[in-house]
């Protein structure tokens, strides 16, 4: 049984074919990190409705992280703090709170409402302003005395609407 080469058409079209796909689906870029020191409402890191941020409860024995958003009234919205379902390695039980454009009452707070020790809330906005995500780990919010700094204290927090 006789067999051809490819035609020189039929290679440059699958040449085609594979450069479209490498073109087309390019790696998803890459998280936004938080900044520190980020450890009070005047140092808060902006949070973009949308685009999640990843963060560390490290490198201090009490890390308080804090974020910042903008929100009209009438928003619903949904926050998550996501660790282990994330990161294998994350050894974070994360807690978090939303706190109002004063910058220090608490809105909402969550400990575990999401995947296993994971933070989610939902909250709807009455007042449009600047509003504070706080978000920690359970055991500093637990106990005013405890340390938790380990590197792997990572998590990824988002804020979507829902
Ligand atoms: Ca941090
Ligand atoms: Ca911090």
């Amino acid at each position: 049984m006789l067999t051809r080469p490819p035609s020189p058409l039929l290679l440059l079209a699958l040449s085609g074919v594979l450069a479209a796909c490498t073109d087309t689906h390019p790696p998803p870029p890459a998280l936004g990190n938080e900044t520190e020191p980020n450890n009070s409402a005047a140092a808060a890191n902006a949070l973009s409705i949308g685009t999640p941020l990843s963060g560390k409860v490290a490198e201090q024995p009490r890390d308080v992280d804090f974020y910042k958003f903008s929100a009209a009234a009438g928003e619903r919205l949904k926050l998550t703090v996501r660790s282990l379902s994330v990161d294998p390695q994350s050894t974070l039980d994360p807690y978090v709170q939303v706190l109002l454009p004063d910058g220090f009452t608490v809105l909402e707070k969550d400990d575990d409402s999401g995947a296993g020790l994971e933070s989610e809330l939902r909250f709807n906005v009455t007042q449009p302003g600047t509003y504070f995500v706080t978000v920690t780990s359970f055991r500093l919010h637990d106990d005013e005395r405890a340390g938790d700094d380990r590197t792997t204290n990572t998590y990824q927090v988002a804020l979507v609407r829902r």
